[in-house]
């Protein structure tokens, strides 16, 4: 089933999520729902408070370098803890809930997430690249935060100016 994604300002986005601790096949339908939700909106990544579920879990599946993606790339992680953060990059993220946008944002290059899969079993994961940068992004959702919050102050300005525009010409 696919879920309606919620869009900036939607107050909603600024929730804190709770830990998850029902590994059970409600979860796993949402999950599901999850990833069916995002490849028809062409994402990389989505967190669940992105469809109103304000839990600590996010789903992920990177292109191949042909752009396509693949369901066994598809990595779902539950209660994710950052580890080891490394270095720092700067790249051009956009977000599901803010169509239409793409700002350049600093994120570490290389982490280490401790995190848990849809039975609760613990797995460790080494990132780097997009995978790195895509899971800080999806891990702030988790934490009520959207990466224009990461912008400068005179680049959120013509942000919010933009995107306002914007929402009126789609009205
Ligand atoms: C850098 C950091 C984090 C990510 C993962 C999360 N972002 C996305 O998956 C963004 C997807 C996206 C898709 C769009 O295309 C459509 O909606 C059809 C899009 O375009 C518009 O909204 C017009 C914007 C974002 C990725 C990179
Ligand atoms: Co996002």
């Amino acid at each position: 089933m696919i879920l309606p994604i919620i869009t900036y300002p939607n107050k909603q986005l600024k929730a804190l999520s709770s830990e998850v601790t029902h590994f059970d096949e409600r979860l796993h339908l949402f999950l599901d729902n999850m990833f069916e939700t995002m490849i028809s909106s062409n994402g990389i990544g989505l967190a669940a408070i992105q469809v109103a579920n304000p839990i600590r879990a996010l789903i992920l599946c990177i292109p191949d370098e042909e752009g396509n993606q693949h369901k066994e790339n598809l990595i779902e992680i539950i209660n994710p803890v950052i580890h080891t953060p490394r270095g720092t990059v700067l790249y051009q993220e956009g977000c599901l809930s803010v169509p239409g946008f793409y700002e350049d944002v600093e994120r570490y290059e290389s982490l280490t997430l401790h995190y848990q899969n849809r039975h609760g079993e613990t797995n460790i994961l080494h990132a780097t690249d997009l995978l790195a940068i895509a899971i800080q992004h999806e891990i702030d959702h988790l934490d009520g935060k959207l990466f224009i919050e990461k912008l400068s102050y005179n680049r959120r300005k013509k942000f919010e100016k933009e995107y306002k525009r914007a929402l009126k010409e789609k009205k």
